[in-house]
């Protein structure tokens, strides 16, 4: 691990989720000594009890699958440390080797709205509502939503190894485009747990509510394809104009979860998609043919640009963005770091946000940064050579991709 971690005397503890439907989550949690009395997540180094994962079987029909997805980060380590009693988050200097590789100072003097105004929703575990590093980052609280409880409070709940996660990747959003404003919406549970019906009608309220950027840190192994969760983001991008943004999944395979498997080419050519055109979904072609435009998929690299080896990859994989070690607010006022796909996506989530958040120049298209932003990415095939060709066009270069809008 790194000297940051020796210096913070911060607990380390590996979580390890499996990445398989009906197979048991095994947590194996190595824990340093305590050197600091103020560490807040002894909870979630008690997780080690198998967690098996089983396919509801009172919802049947496809509107309520009852099928379930997960989160796709893990937490490498928290420190434990106390921080954000300003009330505000600044890009934080723990993550200087990742801002360098992404460009991101020279991205943040390129867009000096810094996202302003721009509502991405970061629809995950819930977040840390009473955290200071949210105070003046939040859309409206008319806006926020918990489909797990059933009520308009998404505050994340303590108790899983997922606690945390979605506090993490609503602050990476917010450490590249800080003016953002981040809405929460809650569909997974502490132990990083969902329903794909639930994460559909997430879906569906981010966009009706204003959301421009979607991200979506989780997904489901690609055979459990869902015509609800595909009809909803066609549906945010057709209808709302929102782009979308998703983990690949800690697969560590070439197994792309989905949706971020469906978002490279154009879905009318998908047979799992053509079936969502019979009723009740009555997915006409039209209404998925900016799907993959308006999408993009997500992996991880370390701060080398070397594949992390729990991320997903393959021939359908978009791009990279670091994943690894990304530090942010962690709930209870406290700070972590986390590894994961799920970290890597909302550095991009960020990236749309700073374009979103300035005049584009003529003749570009929202619709059109997904792909240019793809197109700008770093190609680190040569440093991966067993992967060339399965890591997407490349790794994130926010500053190559805004200098392209602007
Ligand atoms: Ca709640
Ligand atoms: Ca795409």
């Amino acid at each position: 691990m790194t000297d940051k971690n020796k210096r913070s005397g911060s607990a380390r503890i590996m979580v390890r989720p499996a990445l398989l439907l009906g197979v048991a989550i095994m947590t194996s949690c190595t824990q340093n000594t305590l050197q600091d009395s103020t560490l807040t997540d002894t909870r979630a180094a008690t997780v080690q009890a198998p967690v098996t994962y089983q396919i509801a079987e009172t919802n049947t029909t496809a509107l309520a699958s009852g099928r379930r997805a997960w989160s796709t980060g893990r937490r490498a380590w928290s420190t434990g440390r106390r921080a954000w009693s300003t009330g505000d988050v600044a890009t934080l200097e723990d993550n200087q080797a990742i801002w360098t590789q992404i460009h991101l100072q020279q991205a943040q003097t390129l867009s000096p709205n810094w996202g302003a105004g721009v509502k991405v929703a970061v629809i995950d575990t819930g977040i840390d509502l009473n955290h200071p590093a949210f105070v003046g980052h939040l859309a409206p609280s008319s806006d926020w939503k918990d489909f797990i409880d059933g009520d308009t409070n998404p505050q994340e709940v303590a108790g899983g190894e997922a606690y945390g996660h979605g506090t993490s990747v609503a602050s990476i959003v917010m450490q590249v485009a800080p003016r953002a404003l981040i809405l929460p919406i809650r569909v997974l549970d502490s132990n990083g747990v969902g329903d794909t019906s639930k994460i559909a009608s997430a879906i569906d309220w981010a966009a009706q509510h204003g959301a421009k950027v979607i991200n979506l840190s989780l997904g489901t192994d690609a055979a459990n394809f869902d015509c609800a969760v595909q009809k909803s983001v066609a549906l945010a991008i057709q209808n709302y104009g929102a782009l979308m943004v998703f983990a690949a999944g800690n697969t560590g395979d070439s197994n792309i979860n989905y949706p971020a498997i469906t978002v490279k080419s154009n879905p009318n050519s998908n047979p799992a998609v053509k079936a969502c055109r019979s009723a009740p979904y009555n997915l006409a072609p039209a209404m998925n043919a900016g799907v993959n435009v308006a999408s993009i998929s997500v992996g991880s690299v370390n701060s080398f640009d070397h594949k992390s080896n729990f991320s997903s990859y393959g021939e359908k994989l978009e791009m990279v963005s670091p994943g690894e070690d990304i530090f942010g607010p962690y709930p209870e006022n406290s700070a972590a770091s986390w590894s994961g796909t799920s970290m890597a996506a909302p550095l991009v989530s960020g990236a749309l946000t700073l374009a979103l958040g300035e005049k584009l120049r003529s003749g570009i298209k929202v619709t059109d940064l997904p792909d240019i932003l793809i197109g700008k990415t770093d190609s680190v095939d040569a440093l991966n050579p067993g992967f060339a060709g399965q890591i997407g066009n490349g790794r994130l270069n926010i500053e190559n991709f805004l200098k392209s809008v602007f």
